[in-house]
């Protein structure tokens, strides 16, 4: 083992102890008494285990090699966006420090690491003019990945829009969508040799419902119905090119496929009826998402409940939309409803959730691990798909650093534990589940959040910027290197 990863997990007089018996019990064939695992708890042979981060929400240096400004930068400012008044510039400096952070990676045992472009550094005012050092970072950090045998999962947009776009109409402006469209392009043609898996845009739901409706993400916006729908639509568009854009530019062997927040229903009691209604619900809830990209059209309940503020669709924009892609991609956290089936149309009734409904550190985070099984689940057999990834799993967590400066997360443990045992489940009962990208490496830039949220396998400290992993971190190796979930 590189001096590096055993300094890394050397933490503290407690954490290494923890480390010494996640290694012991990872590393080691069971020993007598300690009792074979029954082979049903395993994922499959080759599952893909991943970590993600984002671009602003990482990397920091925010002004270097000429990348312009992004929308995330304009909101930060605004007095009171940001619950601790922080911006991302700084991030955790990912953009300096990638080497050791892929060298986290590396003993934590990961295969594959989901990172995303920042459009602004390629294309400083979105569009036009390249900027000559722009992916000279990722080439950097592509090249080390693939040295330390980590497969890299490149997402082309994860929220950091150019702010010369935004001040063009951002995505409520058709421009936009056919911009993204050159950029990934341009990314493709050049990361091309290397990177061979492509997500064109992250979680579509959020960046435009919390951008464009409730205004908590940038640009802040809280728009009528009808130019709300015209963002989703041109962001959904965007996808399409993206995919078209990968298709077209990328080597043979290349794959592409949306990574998307699915809302997901759950049968709040497992008979047929509950699983169907519980699909209808999920299908029309991803009405103007998921369920638009993978059917090439809106459901005729979202289309009746628009009325006369459904989108504008110009000749040919559903057969972009649903541009054929290689696997779905979904980011799972939470579920959206509980449903139990009903007669009455639409075929089920969405239950409240009780007061009581335990949440984790981040209050929009109600557990739910049974979402792991659903949603791919869901997926499958609404859309037949056939390659499905976890793009996006983990939580946030009380995360307070004991006396000897190792944080004992152990909540963090509990959610992954709880969520992997449903998604083994996914897999026991061939839901083509192909991989899981756990969020996050790092403690990181959590959007509106700030600071004040952490995400991060790997504590942050936010003035030095040293790195320390968690318990979560120890847990998540031995995950790795058991290939099952307890
Ligand atoms: O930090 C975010 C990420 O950028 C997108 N998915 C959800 C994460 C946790 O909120």
């Amino acid at each position: 083992m590189p001096s590096l990863t055993r300094r890394a997990w050397m933490i503290g007089a407690g954490a290494t102890a923890i480390a010494a018996a996640a290694y012991e019990t990872a590393n080691t064939t069971p020993r007598p008494g300690a009792g074979a695992r029954p082979a049903r708890l395993q994922f499959p042979e080759g599952f893909l285990w991943g970590t993600a981060t984002s671009a602003y929400q990482v990397e920091g240096a925010a002004e270097t090699d000429g990348r312009g400004l992004s929308i995330w930068e304009a909101f930060a400012h605004q007095p009171g966006r940001i619950r601790d008044g922080s911006t991302g510039a700084a991030g955790v400096d990912h953009f300096h420090r990638y080497k050791e952070d892929v060298a986290l990676m590396k003993a934590l045992g990961v295969r594959a690491y989901r990172f995303s472009i920042a459009w602004p550094r390629v294309f400083p005012d979105g569009a036009g003019a390249v900027n000559p050092k722009g992916l000279d970072f990722y080439d950097r950090l592509v090249d080390t990945l693939l040295a330390s045998g980590i497969e890299p999962y490149a997402t082309l947009y994860h929220w950091d829009l150019p702010q010369a776009l935004q001040a063009r109409g951002g995505w409520e402006s058709r421009d936009t969508a056919e911009a993204f469209g050159a950029y990934a392009a341009h990314v493709v043609r050049r990361l091309g040799d290397r990177v061979r898996r492509f997500f064109p845009l992250n979680e579509i739901r959020a960046f435009i419902e919390e951008g464009y409706a409730s205004g908590i993400f940038a640009p802040g916006l809280s728009l009528p119905e009808a130019r709300l729908n015209q963002a989703r639509h041109h962001a959904v568009l965007a996808h399409g090119l993206g995919v078209q854009a990968v298709r077209a530019n990328g080597r043979a062997g290349t794959t592409v496929g949306p990574a998307e927040n699915i809302a997901t229903a759950l049968p709040s009691v497992e008979t047929d009826d509950n699983i169907r209604a519980a699909g209808i619900a999920t299908r029309e809830l991803n009405a103007p998402y998921l369920t638009v990209m993978l059917e090439g059209r809106y459901t005729d309940a979202w289309l009746a409940g628009q009325g006369a503020d459904a989108p504008r669709i110009a000749a040919g924009d559903l057969a972009i939309i649903s541009s054929k892609v290689d696997f779905v991609g979904l980011n799972v956290y939470t579920p959206s409803q509980y449903v139990l089936a009903s007669e009455a149309a639409p075929g089920f009734i969405a239950l409240p959730l009780q007061a009581s409904h335990p949440h984790m550190a981040s209050p929009w985070l109600k557990l739910g691990p049974e979402a792991l099984y659903w949603a791919p689940r869901h997926v499958q057999h609404l859309w037949g798909v056939k390659d499905i990834f976890i793009t996006e799993n983990g939580t946030s967590g009380a995360d307070e650093p004991a006396e000897d400066g190792t944080v004992y997360d152990l909540d963090r443990v509990m959610y992954l534990r709880n969520c992997l045992v449903h998604l083994q489940r996914a897999t026991a009962e061939g839901v083509p589940v192909r991989g899981y990208f756990l969020w996050s490496l790092l403690d990181n830039f959590e959007w509106a959040d700030g600071y004040a949220r952490r995400f991060g396998l790997v504590h942050v400290d936010f003035t030095t910027l040293k790195r320390t992993p968690k318990l979560s971190a120890a847990f998540y190796r031995a995950v790795i290197a058991r290939n099952a979930p307890a």
